[in-house]
């Protein structure tokens, strides 16, 4: 990996922003993760390159080190949003179809339901694990979700319920969606949701964490 790919993973990894971002403390008055991609594609690394040698595994350490309850909410928050600064440079070669992506998630928060960070943070993670995301938002309703998929097909389906009373909204939600298309593939995740009730409203799979819903999904393309 060329030192500039090292020095953007080091700042995924890490939260550095871009130039501008006094986090981390250490890294205070360095080049970012926005910089450093930009440097990057100028110096003509791919943005394939970018995202499979930096962003990707940058991002699966920062999964792996919150499933295991090294760090927190806020330091994946700045990890999520370094990649983000970085994911902007390299999005245009995605819109033009030259970089490909591995498929496409469709992520929201259910009917009623307004919580929205740990649902952000499985997007942002997804994301970065070199997947298309479209976020739906939250209060997102069976009809949106439908409409969502009818214009993406194939694409992956990802639900997040926070509140116990909306748990039921995902259970109606799962069912219109087998009704049309009984083959998509669809992962549920959220405080109050468990394996249990995955599998008893007929998802495919339920994920604790954003590092679990990215196994999933590369799972699926392996
Ligand atoms: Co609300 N709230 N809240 N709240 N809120 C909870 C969830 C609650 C547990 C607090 C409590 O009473 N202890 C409780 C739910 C009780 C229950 O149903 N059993 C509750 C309540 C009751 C309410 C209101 C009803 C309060 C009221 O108005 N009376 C109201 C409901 C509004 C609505 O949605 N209609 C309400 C409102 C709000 C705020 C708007 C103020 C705010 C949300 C702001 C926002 O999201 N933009 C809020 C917050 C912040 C919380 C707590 C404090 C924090 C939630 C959070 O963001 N956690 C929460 C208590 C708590 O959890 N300590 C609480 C951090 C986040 C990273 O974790 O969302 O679990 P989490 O996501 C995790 C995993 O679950 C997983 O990955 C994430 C990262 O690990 N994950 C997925 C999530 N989605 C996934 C999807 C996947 C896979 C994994 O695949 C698709």
């Amino acid at each position: 990996m060329s030192e500039i790919l090292q020095k953007l993973a080091h700042c995924v990894e890490y939260g550095k922003i871009d130039r501008t971002c006094p986090y981390p403390p250490d890294m205070k008055g360095q080049d970012g993760a926005d910089e450093l991609a930009k440097l990057a594609l100028e110096t003509g690394v791919t943005p394939d390159q970018i995202l499979e040698n930096a962003l990707i595994p940058a991002m699966a350490v920062v999964g792996d080190k919150f499933s295991r309850k090294e760090i927190y909410v806020p330091q994946m928050l700045m990890a999520a949003k370094s990649m983000n600064s970085a994911m902007k440079h390299l999005k245009p070669f995605f819109q033009s179809g030259e970089t490909k992506r591995k498929g496409k998630f469709i992520i929201g928060t259910v009917a009623g339901d307004l919580h929205d960070i740990g649902k952000n943070l499985v997007a942002m993670m997804i994301e970065g694990g070199g997947w298309e995301v479209i976020d739906l938002g939250v209060d997102t309703g069976t009809d949106k979700f439908m409409k969502a998929i009818d214009e993406n097909p194939g694409a992956v389906i990802g639900l997040s319920a926070l509140l116990t009373t909306t748990m039921e909204n995902m259970n109606k939600t799962v069912d219109a969606i087998r009704t049309k298309y009984s083959d998509l593939k669809i992962l549920v995740g959220g405080a109050p949701v468990t394996m249990d009730y995955c599998v008893k409203i007929g998802a495919d799979f339920y994920s604790p964490d954003p590092q679990g819903a990215v196994n999933y999904l590369n799972h699926l393309v392996s």
